[in-house]
């Protein structure tokens, strides 16, 4: 008989009482493929026998980090009940130990962000232009997402006037591809040189390390109106792009033109696009602001949120294509600036697959503080130009890595490892976890039976032999680089007339955080030749002169239709309404309307005067939210079934009235909206006898995003 352990004091069975917590094991979610730790084998490949070692936890006992089971880990081993803690004390040594070292450096950009799993199928549409495997129609391919805001820390708020990025890691049969781009398709430099400058000048001063996650003050002003070839990006940061309503409705852009390589070995140039299926929408500043103190985590929640509920988001894939001349440019836009983008009216985007992002993170360390994104992760099909922004970035990424992640093997954890076949010849350092097995990781070899053998081109990356023009070694750019303020003006001649109010006041807001007379005077005549108008309206918010453009206009430049996010309708996918009510509104009323909102895909919150239920028996409503944990900015829509006096209930109806979101009352609510000074016939305020026909008003409204007629 083979001997039993001894009860271990306080486990179930062992005498003593036990703890008021679970002691029932359930079973842990599977992990997802591009989860799995890199499977171990000995030096002569052989499997390693024993339990799945591949994930962070088995077993159902508290262990030590080498296995052996724990029976307290609430009290330090001590020389009695008051006396000193005892050396000896490896459990507590071991804990203590990891807990100081469970930080790593953040990202020095992108460090704030918020990822998701995925799945892209090609649409076979870009089989002419490139022959990436993944690209082949119905294809699908597992995708991981991170998405991002660039200046702030990693626990800065979402919703800062900032650029985001987009950066998505396509685990290909052929390698991993990683699309590294953003949500605004121009970029603040032309040189990678030049970046350390603007990160320098755009992150926190470096005496008071203030502000955080801003760009409202003077070193980044400083900057830019000095750079001016920033002129472009940092106009797109001052319209809506640069606050938006939620990661599932931002377009992505690879910024950088890219090359594909088809079968035949002919290239184009091409420019990738994210276009989201929601639209792309945004928030208004106020709103942002308020945000940023009620929800810190607004667009993290958001995308989480979604996702869990079911609601996946979706882009489509799109490729400008461009012929691959030795000029390198298309309708005289330097394909190689990447201060420059290509209207979609000039070179359409051309849809070549579906992105559909379906499961949260499981531990946002794991994956989504540990995946490392490179512009160089390319697979046979897509290579790169000389760009020189993009040459830069081709270095800096695996160098990041090397210290954020704590030396050369970061490929090696989970959600960096690729799912084609890896047989590299790299081998020891830090963190190694891979157990390689041979003698001969070189070239030739005859000991390893010749291994790992090199491909033959038609299965192999290989660079496009572009040819090199006769050239001189300097530093220098070329003349088409001069020119910085073209797209600026395209831009902005492209926006709706409430798009272009709100870039007027973000300059306003931003300059007018700036201390340097100086600094909002030189801003000022960048403003100027960006568009003279939208110069004179800065100026009169800032109470300044407004200089005159020192750039001459050629011509008007021709809008892009494409760039306005107003005009259209889109679907509502998750769009959040909030309901007024108070124990005496009419509730199944209150019932229906958050019926017919959930069956519509969106999400209804009843906002009561208490917590817990309204009314009481069969017929109670749940609250969702209180009066006191409210706030306007959490809802695209407001109903209001209640004359709640409540001063708060006005704000949130006052604050939605001023970011322009439909309002629509019932019943009691109708003398809410006049107490609170809505007037009944201002655009977007819909007045009904029950809810039920309120909802169609309501969410016809809500599919152009916002009531623009509203805005002051
Ligand atoms: Fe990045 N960038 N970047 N960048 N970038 C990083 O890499 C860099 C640029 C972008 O979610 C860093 O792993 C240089 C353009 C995204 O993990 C770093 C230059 C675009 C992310 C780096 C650029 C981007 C990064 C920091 C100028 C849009 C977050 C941490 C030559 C196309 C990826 C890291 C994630 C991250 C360098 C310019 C997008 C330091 C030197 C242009 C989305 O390597």
């Amino acid at each position: 008989m083979p001997k039993k352990n001894p009860p271990i004091p306080g486990t179930p069975g062992s005498g003593t009482p036990t703890l008021a917590e679970p002691t029932e094991p359930t079973e842990p979610l599977p992990p997802k493929p591009d989860q799995r730790a890199p499977a171990l084998g000995t030096a002569t490949g052989q499997p390693v026998d024993g339990p799945d070692t591949a994930r962070g936890q088995q077993g159902e006992h508290l262990t030590t980090a080498q296995g052996a089971r724990l029976y307290d880990t609430d009290h330090s081993l001590k020389a009695g009940t008051r006396g000193p803690t005892l050396l000896q004390d490896h459990h507590l040594r071991e804990k203590i130990t990891h807990f100081d070292h469970e930080r790593i450096p953040e990202r020095v950009v992108h460090a704030r962000g918020a990822a998701a799993h995925g799945v892209f199928r090609g649409y076979g549409s870009a089989e002419p232009i490139s022959k990436a495997a993944f690209l082949g129609k119905d294809v699908e391919t597992p995708v991981f997402v991170r998405f991002s805001t660039v200046l702030g820390s990693r626990g800065s708020a979402d919703a800062v006037r900032d650029t985001r990025g987009f950066a998505t890691k396509f685990y290909t049969g052929e390698g991993t591809f990683d699309l590294v781009g953003n949500n605004i398709p121009v970029f603040f430099i032309q040189d990678g040189i030049k970046f350390p400058d603007v990160v320098h000048a755009a992150k926190p001063h470096p005496d008071r390390e203030i502000p955080q996650a801003q760009s409202a003050h003077d070193t980044f002003w400083d900057f830019v109106s000095l750079h001016t070839e920033a002129t472009a990006h940092t106009l797109w940061n001052m319209s809506d792009r640069g606050i938006p309503r939620s990661y599932r409705m931002m377009e992505g852009f690879g910024v950088n033109t890219f090359r594909m390589v088809n079968a035949a070995g002919e290239s184009s140039l091409v420019k990738f696009h994210w276009k989201p299926k929601l639209g792309v929408h945004s928030l208004v500043w106020e709103e942002a602001q308020i945000v940023n103190g009620m929800d810190p985590d607004y667009h993290r929640r958001d995308l989480a949120d979604a996702i869990e509920s079911g609601a996946y988001p979706e882009w489509e894939l799109g490729i400008q294509a461009f012929p691959d001349t030795p000029d390198q440019t298309f309708e005289g836009i330097d394909l190689l600036d990447p201060t420059k983008m290509v209207p979609e009216e000039l070179a359409p985007v051309q849809p070549i697959g579906l992105m559909t992002l379906d499961a949260n993170p499981t531990n946002f360390f794991a994956e989504t503080e540990q995946v490392a994104f490179h512009p160089g992760h390319l697979v046979p099909g897509i290579d790169v130009t000389d760009d020189p922004l993009l040459q830069a970035r081709l270095f800096s990424y695996l160098d990041t890595q090397i210290s954020r992640l704590g030396g050369p093997n970061f490929g090696q954890i989970p959600i960096n490892r690729p799912h084609a076949e890896v047989n590299d010849m790299l081998r020891d350092g830090m963190h190694q976890t891979g157990v390689h097995p041979g003698v001969a990781p070189y070239r030739p070899n005859s000991l390893d039976a010749g291994c790992p053998f090199l491909a033959g081109p038609d299965t192999a990356f290989v660079e496009v032999p572009v040819p090199m023009p006769e050239s001189t070694k300097l530093r220098a750019a070329p003349a088409s680089f001069d020119d910085h303020f073209s797209q600026a003006r395209l831009f902005y001649a492209s926006l709706s007339p409430v798009e272009q109010a709100h870039v007027a006041e973000a300059y306003t807001f931003e300059l007018g955080k700036c201390y340097e007379q100086v600094i909002k005077e030189r801003a000022l005549e960048v403003v100027a030749n960006i568009d003279p108008g939208l110069c004179e309206q800065v100026a009169a918010g800032l109470g300044l002169p407004a200089p005159a453009p020192t750039v001459a206009y050629d011509a008007a430049p021709t809008p892009s239709p494409a760039l306005s996010q107003v005009g259209a309708e889109w679907p509502l996918d998750g769009r959040i309404i909030g309901i007024v009510a108070d124990d005496d509104s009419d509730l199944s009323e209150v019932a229906d309307a958050v019926e017919m909102i959930g069956k519509n895909g969106m999400v209804p919150l009843v906002i009561g005067p208490h917590g817990g239920e309204l009314g009481s028996g069969k017929g109670a409503v749940p609250v969702s939210r209180t009066f006191l944990t409210m706030r306007s900015v959490e809802f695209d829509a407001i109903l209001v079934a209640a004359p709640a006096s409540d001063p708060r209930v006005h704000v949130l109806l006052a604050e939605a009235f001023r970011h322009c979101k439909a309002i629509g009352g019932w019943a009691a609510g109708r003398g809410l909206l006049e107490a609170a000074g809505i007037p009944a016939e201002a655009p977007g305020i819909l007045i009904a006898d029950d809810a039920s026909a309120l909802f169609d008003g309501i969410t016809a409204l809500m599919k152009s995003h916002r009531v623009w007629e509203r805005q002051v």
